[in-house]
């Protein structure tokens, strides 16, 4: 009987666009977010999907400054793989986004396929009192938000990324952004396999059930054919449930305080590896493998943890 294939678990270790920072397990400076990436690896996850925020007042950063000190920590006690985000800040333009990913080379960083309004302001009803003084005018201003992400700006991307032999993880809020990266990977923007990272339950792309997992899986069937692999993120309450079904229909999983401070309803979770911890004891009680950092270079076709620049 064929071996079934490893499941990839990628954390995201500390979001800086959708997040407020209303968890203390929510890492922000320099020196929590390599501490809890490095402690994710080891918990399972071969992946880490990072962002960075400013140390002092944990506001989204996308200055490279930011990134440096984690990135030298994480690479020198882990050997996961690193993604860096270019989607984190919803107002900057495509290149200051991009600028970390063109400064340290990872083997991965996001690309988000397609422009939305990127809300979460219905958070801002929720809480009385804030940690930081920005977070309730940007949470409530992202109601009039468009994460802006046009074909100009992902092939922008795509172009001056392309030397660096970055592996894109496509992120996909609706089911349209599959044919904006079909329709991209036709014009030469992008080499197969591609990772796509179907992102679920962000007010402005798609709910977060089932129903619209199948859909999902099933138009990327018929658009990539076996051209493609894929992950599912769902925010919120809809994290762990959804990344259980993705495995059992032989996606990957992405975890982490970005997507959902939570570990169960209504209890936050005390770190980003104690989720990693969860899924992947339930990936493992029902039968399936997980992945090690060099099985999913094998399953995505990375560069190498050796050609990264940090
Ligand atoms: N947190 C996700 C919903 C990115 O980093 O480019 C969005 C995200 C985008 O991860
Ligand atoms: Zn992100």
């Amino acid at each position: 009987m064929a071996r079934k294939p490893k499941t990839i678990i990628t954390c995201a270790v500390t979001g800086a666009i959708h997040t407020p920072t209303m968890s203390d397990a929510l890492p922000y400076t320099h020196d929590d977010i390599a501490t809890q990436a490095i402690a994710a690896a080891e918990a399972g996850a071969a992946i880490l999907h990072l962002h960075a925020r400013d140390n002092q007042t944990g506001a989204p950063s996308i200055d490279p400054a930011d990134f440096a000190p984690f990135l030298a920590r994480i690479k020198q006690a882990s050997d996961a793989v690193v993604n860096i985000s270019t989607g984190g800040s919803l107002t900057a333009t495509i290149q200051d986004r991009i600028a970390p990913a063109k400064a340290f080379s990872p083997e991965m960083c996001s690309m988000n396929m397609g422009s939305l309004n990127f809300s979460f302001h219905g958070l801002a009803g929720r809480f009385s009192e804030w940690k930081f003084p920005w977070e309730r005018d940007y949470v409530a201003g992202s109601e009039g938000n468009i994460f802006r992400n046009t074909f100009r700006d992902i092939k922008e991307a795509a172009e001056t990324l392309a030397p660096h032999r970055i592996k894109f993880e496509h992120e996909i809020y609706d089911v349209g952004h599959l044919y904006n990266l079909k329709f991209m990977m036709d014009q030469g923007h992008f080499k197969a396999p591609i990772f796509l990272q179907f992102v679920m339950g962000i007010l402005g792309g798609i709910g977060a059930d089932v129903d619209n997992l199948v859909f999902l899986k099933r138009t990327a069937d018929k658009l990539f054919g076996d051209q493609y692999r894929w992950s599912v993120l769902a925010a919120g309450a809809a994290q762990i449930p959804l990344a259980v079904t993705a495995s059992q229909m032989g996606g990957h999983v992405r975890v982490g305080l970005e997507d959902s401070l939570f570990i169960s309803r209504g209890e936050l979770a005390t770190s980003n590896a104690q989720q990693v911890a969860k899924i992947r004891r339930i990936i493992e009680d029902l039968g399936n493998a997980i992945a090690t950092p060099d099985e999913a270079r094998a399953i995505l076709d990375l560069k190498g943890g050796d050609q990264v620049a940090f």
